[in-house]
C-alpha cells in the first residue's frame, strides 16, 4: 500500500491537506489571512467574515489591529469553529525584505494562540499567496517547516489542516508532503 500524500505524522500530531472553504471546517479554530487593520477585505478574509458575522468584526474592531507577523484571537461567531485567529502575513515584495521570516512568524504565532487557548484542530489557509502576492511554491515549504516545528517543540495540538482552495494549490502541497515522506521520513 502507498502511502497517503494528503497527511504527515509528527509526534503524535497530524497535518493533514484539505481542498475547499475553509469556512465550512467544524475546527477549534480557523486562521484567517488578514491585514494589519483588522479591517477585513477579499479572500479568505471576506469569507470568514461573512461566514462569521457581525460578532467576529466587532472583537477585530475592539482589538484595533494586528502588525504584520503577528496573530490576534476573536470568536468564531456563527462559524463551526470556535475560533478565528487572525494572522497578518507579509505583502510579497520581491522576497528580500524580510518576507519569508515574517511569513514563518505569521504561523508560530496563530500556533502559539490555539496553545494559549488548549486547542486540539487547527486549520490554516495559505497565508500571503492570494492578493498579498507570495509565490505558493516558495510559502507552501515555509508553512509547513513552521508547523513541524512547533509540534516537535510539544504541543496540545492533535490536528493541523493545511485548508488549499484550489486544486493548483492542493497539488503544491501534496508534492511537498511528498518529499518529506521521501526525505525526512515522516
Ligand atoms: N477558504 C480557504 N482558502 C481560501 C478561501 C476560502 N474560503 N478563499 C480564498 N482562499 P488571500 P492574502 C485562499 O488573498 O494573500 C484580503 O483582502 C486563496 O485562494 O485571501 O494573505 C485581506 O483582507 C489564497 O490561496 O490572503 C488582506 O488585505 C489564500 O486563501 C489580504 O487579502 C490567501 O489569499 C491578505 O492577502
Amino acid at each position: 500500500m502507498s502511502t497517503p500524500t494528503d497527511r504527515l505524522l509528527v509526534n503524535r500530531t497530524v497535518l493533514e491537506l484539505h481542498q475547499g472553504d475553509i469556512t465550512r471546517l467544524a475546527v477549534d479554530a480557523v486562521v484567517n489571512a488578514a491585514n494589519s487593520g483588522l479591517l477585513g477585505g477579499g479572500g479568505v478574509d471576506g469569507a470568514i467574515h461573512r461566514a462569521g458575522g457581525p460578532a467576529v468584526m466587532a472583537e477585530c474592531r475592539r482589538i484595533g489591529g494586528c502588525p504584520t507577523g503577528q496573530a490576534v484571537v476573536t470568536t468564531g461567531g456563527n462559524l463551526p469553529a470556535r475560533y478565528v485567529i487572525h494572522a497578518v502575513g507579509p505583502i510579497w515584495r520581491g522576497g528580500e525584505h524580510g518576507e519569508p521570516d515574517l511569513l514563518r512568524s505569521a504561523y508560530l504565532n496563530s500556533l502559539r494562540r490555539a496553545e494559549e487557548l488548549g486547542l486540539r484542530t487547527v486549520a490554516f489557509p495559505s497565508i500571503s499567496t492570494g492578493a498579498y502576492g507570495y509565490p505558493i511554491r516558495l510559502a507552501c515549504p515555509i508553512a509547513v517547516a513552521a508547523v513541524i516545528d512547533h509540534v516537535r517543540g510539544g504541543t496540545g495540538l492533535e490536528r493541523v489542516i493545511f485548508c488549499l482552495y484550489s486544486a493548483h494549490d492542493y497539488a503544491v502541497y501534496a508534492d511537498h508532503f511528498r518529499h518529506l515522506q521521501a526525505t525526512a521520513g515522516l
